[in-house]
């Protein structure tokens, strides 16, 4: 038996694997003990990963569509003649109306991204778009605004008091960050949960705040209010590297705890106890917690509360406290920013991006005013603003355009690794925009529902076919690729280069492989990609308060707690909270019709995202989507475990099984999200029961929902009804 090393791509930590491989094939994963991140372990989504790699309904081959759009008939074709076709129609589309016309949408990082952002600005389109507008580019793009750096790595570890704020770690990181939350509080670290769900982290915590979905902003502005109230603040680092704190004292005024208590729900002694542990015990960390990005219309604020928080607190950049350094040697390596080549889109097509006109923050010119800022400061000093992370374009903004031409006429997309139709809100109109493509080109591992429609799918290899370099604020680490591609898989960087060269891009294209670049990328650090996977791969040592040398990557060089940028673009420079669009507080006429608190997409494993639902282990495990609701709310509903019901938004309905859980408010239900059926017919008007569980038919994306800064749309803190399915079907 023969033994290689790999790693686990199905989600971010991309843990360390042994490959135990017979007769060329891989027999048995098991965690690499000496991975030095990782050390061995895996989940129970990890443990799955041969079943993905030999799964018989993976895409093997290029695939061209010869029935009508969604009618599941296909013609396998070759990579050559595939890339040769999409070329010659994406070259004639740019000619009648410009690179502007060509769309992108994506999910969260599952592979490289830089390839895409690379032939998109090569191509002269600043149209990508996808999930990042709610999960990651809320708080990367305001955490950049507000102190040149996102904090990926809040240490754990070290830390004495962790918040989690919106975040679920026990089942969204069960390897990443979540062993290191019990290590601390093994140590003796404090625990505060903000969370409308009892979650695991909530019953151990030793505060659990129950907060009402949506009102975070207020909360966080509480804390502030009461933090410098009360004198503790950090008042050597709020002098010295800090603007705007006087204007902000001014703007949390109105948020005393009784206030605070009224919007949240949370009573106002423990919203004091609270906020006096987070700033009394040092250091202490608040990790991201979709929770806040996923909430709309205060998103993007929200992400500003938390920093203004950590900033004040004096936990920025400290040992155990809230920390974005790239340091040392890993900051001269090439990273994915130098690999997009953003300079290279002209300003003339940059201003054409789809929602710059309705988001100010957002895409081009919150970008470049980060990037402006970053380049003052030394490279590698702090990692520069990813274009794909907060630099997008708006998905509803570009559906639309796909829908009605106008401004102009966006007429091909490409999807590769996301799957729109279940992770973009509003799918009806997703779905009435990827129907109205004139050409739709998908790569992916499986046939899934968005892919169902395209014209051109391609065969993705999976994480253990590829190699890659994983580069993140904290630390730089080698992926190795564990087996020769199957069938005709490949990465995405053969996918983007096979289409670049064919469009004239070839001199930007130079290494034939994705090894080359990663090989391009270590030279300054005198390392080939196979000499880091020898080394076993990870450089990269942590180094504190840097600010002190060389200041913050923001226009003033300190901490923004009024953000200019925010202020130039137009955008609320301070927070301000704005009760979310259906609430019993906004709506209370809604909320007679649709009197329950709605939250979706909590995660859950061992699913990830629309994934693993044809894995038949997993599907073991989680046969059906489910609804979550408090017994007492059941009971009142008629409804037992395991009956199905349906929630109803005035967006539409869906059917869900019950799950009876104490862990809901009685006022509330949570939804799991992404569910479709790969056991159901694959075309149209099934499409693998796209429409049937799917929570984004419930949610809602127009801009009285959306962060006025950039858009984010919510999938929480919304309104529902749920009854009964006969019930409900009787009365329709
Ligand atoms: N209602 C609701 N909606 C949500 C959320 C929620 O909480 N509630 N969460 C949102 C969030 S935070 C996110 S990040 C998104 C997730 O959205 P996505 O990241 O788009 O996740 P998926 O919908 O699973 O789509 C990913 C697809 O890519 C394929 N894939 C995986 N890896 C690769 C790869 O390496 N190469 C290629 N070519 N394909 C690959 C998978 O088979 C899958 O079909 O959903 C968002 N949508
Ligand atoms: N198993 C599994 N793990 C995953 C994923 C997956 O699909 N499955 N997806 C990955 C991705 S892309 C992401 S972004 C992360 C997300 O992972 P997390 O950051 O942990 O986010 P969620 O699980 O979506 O939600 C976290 C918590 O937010 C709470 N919440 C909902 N609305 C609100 C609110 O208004 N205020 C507050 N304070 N809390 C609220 C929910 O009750 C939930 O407990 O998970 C990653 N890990
Ligand atoms: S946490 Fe699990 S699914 Fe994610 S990379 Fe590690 S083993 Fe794979
Ligand atoms: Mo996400």
């Amino acid at each position: 038996m023969e033994i290689r090393r790999s790693y686990c791509g199905l989600c971010h930590p991309r843990c360390g694997t042994l490959l135990h491989i017979e007769d060329g094939k891989v027999v048995k994963i098991t965690g690499d003990p000496d991975h030095p991140i990782t050390q061995g372990a895996l989940c129970e989504r990890g443990r799955l990963m041969l079943d993905h790699i030999y799964h018989p309904q993976r895409l093997n081959y290029p695939l061209k569509r010869v029935g009508k759009k969604g009618e599941g008939k296909w013609q396998r074709v070759t990579w050559e003649q595939a890339l040769d076709e999409v070329a010659a129609k994406l070259a004639n589309l740019k000619d009648k109306y410009g690179a502007e016309t060509l769309t992108f949408t994506h999910g969260t990082k599952r592979t490289y991204h830089w390839d895409c952002r690379r032939f998109f600005n090569l191509f002269g389109s600043p149209n990508t778009c996808g999930v990042n507008t709610i999960c990651m580019c809320p708080s990367y793009a305001t955490e950049y605004a507000t102190y040149g750096g996102m904090v990926m790595g809040s240490e754990l570890l070290g830390a004495q008091c962790i918040v989690l704020w919106g975040n679920n770690a026990s089942k969204s990181s069960p390897i990443g960050s979540y062993p290191k939350i019990l290590h601390a509080r093994k140590n003796g670290a404090k625990l505060i949960v903000i969370d409308p769900r009892r979650t695991k982290e909530a019953e151990t915590a030793d505060l659990w705040l129950q907060i009402r979905p949506g009102t975070d902003l207020a909360l966080m502005l509480g804390w502030i209010r009461h933090i410098i109230a009360s004198d503790l603040y950090d008042h050597e680092f709020v002098a010295n590297w800090t603007v705007g704190f006087e204007e902000l004292k001014a703007a949390v005024e109105p948020y005393t705890p009784e206030k605070v208590s009224e919007i949240t729900s949370v009573p106002a002694d423990l919203i004091i106890e609270a906020a006096n542990t987070y700033a009394m015990i040092s250091p202490a960390v608040i990790p991201f917690g979709l929770g806040l990005d996923k909430q709309g219309v205060n998103s993007t604020q929200c992400a500003r509360g938390r920093a203004i928080l950590r900033a004040i607190t004096g936990n920025l950049e400290i040992p155990g406290g809230d920390v974005f350094t790239l340091a040392g040697e890993i900051g001269k390596i090439h990273d994915a920013e130098y690999l997009e080549l953003n300079h290279l889109i002209p300003a003339s097509q940059r201003a054409k991006q789809l929602g710059s006109q309705e988001y100010p923050f957002f895409g081009f010119p919150g970008w470049e005013r980060n990037s402006a800022a970053n380049k003052k400061l030394p490279k590698g000093y702090a990692a520069a603003p990813e274009a794909w992370h907060s630099n997008l374009a708006h998905a509803r903004e570009v559906m639309n355009a796909i829908i009605t031409g106008k401004p102009y006429p966006v007429k091909a997309a490409i999807t590769l690794a996301n799957n729109p139709l279940l992770a973009l809100p509003n799918t009806q109109h997703v779905f009435e925009a990827l129907q109205a493509l004139e050409l739709y080109v998908v790569m992916e591992y499986y046939m899934t529902p968005s892919a169902a429609l395209a014209d051109y799918v391609f065969p993705a290899s999976t994480t253990v076919e590829q190699p890659e370099l994983w580069l993140t604020p904290g630390f730089c680490m080698s992926c190795p690729q564990g087996i020769e591609p199957l069938y005709e898989r490949r990465n995405s960087y053969d996918f983007y280069r096979g289409l670049g060269v064919r469009l004239g891009q070839e001199e930007h294209w130079p290494w034939k492989t994705v090894e080359e670049v990663y090989d391009h990328c270590l030279e300054p650090v005198g390392l080939t990609f196979q000499q880091l996977v020898d080394q076993y791969g990870v450089l990269g040592k942590r180094e504190y308060r840097r600010y002190e040398k060389f200041g913050f990557g923001t226009p003033s060089g300190k901490v923004e707690l009024k953000s200019s940028i925010f202020e130039e673009l137009g955008a609320a420079p301070l927070p301000e909270y704005h009760e979310p669009k259906w609430s019993p507080v906004s709506s209370p006429d809604l909320a007679e019709e649709y009197p329950l608190i709605l939250i979706t997409g909590s995660r859950f494993m061992p699913m990830y995202q629309s994934e693993q639902r044809q894995i038949e282990k997993a599907r073991k495990k989680v046969p059906d989507p489910l609804v979550s609701i408090h017994p007492d709310t059941a009971a009142e509903l008629g409804l037992s475990e395991g009956d199905w019901a349906v929630i109803s938004t005035p967006k539409g309905s869906i059917r869900q099984r019950v799950k009876i859980t104490d862990a809901m408010h009685p006022k509330m239900v949570d939804l799991q999200h992404s569910w479709w059926f790969p056991e159901r017919d694959p075309s149209l008007p099934d499409l693998f029961g796209a429409f049937e569980s799917n929570t984004n038919m419930l949610c809602p994306d127009d801009p009285e929902f959306c962060s006025p800064e950039i858009g984010s749309w919510p999938h929480s803190a919304l309104l529902c009804r749920v009854e009964k399915e006969r019930e409900a079907e009787m009365a329709s």
